[in-house]
């Protein structure tokens, strides 16, 4: 057996009439507007339109789950792509945030079969967000586009 010989499955970066719903949160939102732009960036580049994309904006990352689920159970879109920043403080404030969002997203995705990528930063400093945020580590946000993209293309496949 060998990897040559066998069937791989995969994604495409451009999947075909997408709808695609962003959810951003405003709280840090010197932050989180940099990842919004780097997801419409990316998502433009792959060919999807401004008309395909829809944003909602919502609090703070802990409100991200509650609307990706209503978004995702409302068939309208074929991936939701969560944006936020969750940026530690002095009190357990920020694992409660942070594991809440991701285990809220993880489980919007399960329940639905919608795909949800998750661009909520995670960080101990300012400094490492604004870095990820179209800094010199990149864009999360272009990056959880490509991902809600590869997604949808690679779950269109394994139904056909
Ligand atoms: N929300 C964030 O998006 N990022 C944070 O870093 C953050 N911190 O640190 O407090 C944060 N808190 C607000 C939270 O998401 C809710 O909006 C709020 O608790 C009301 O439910």
């Amino acid at each position: 057996m060998s990897i040559e010989n066998t069937r791989i499955i995969e994604g495409e970066l451009s999947a075909r009439d997408v709808r695609i719903a962003c959810v951003a949160a405003r709280f840090n939102g010197f932050v989180v507007e940099p990842l919004l732009r780097g997801a419409l960036d990316a998502l433009n580049r792959h060919g999807v339109t401004d008309k395909q994309i829809e944003i909602v904006r919502v609090p703070g990352a802990f409100e991200i789950p509650i609307v990706a689920r209503k978004l995702a159970l409302s068939r309208r879109f074929d991936a939701v792509i969560a944006l936020g920043a969750v940026i530690r403080g002095d009190t357990p404030h920020f694992d409660y945030v942070a594991g809440e969002c991701a285990a809220g997203l993880a489980r919007v995705a399960l329940e639905s079969a919608v795909p949800v990528a998750f661009g909520v930063l995670t960080t101990d400093t300012v400094e490492q967000a604004t870095d990820r945020a179209g800094g010199k580590e990149g864009n999360k946000g272009a990056d959880a586009a490509l991902t809600a993209i590869e997604m949808v293309s690679l779950l269109r496949k394994l139904e056909n």
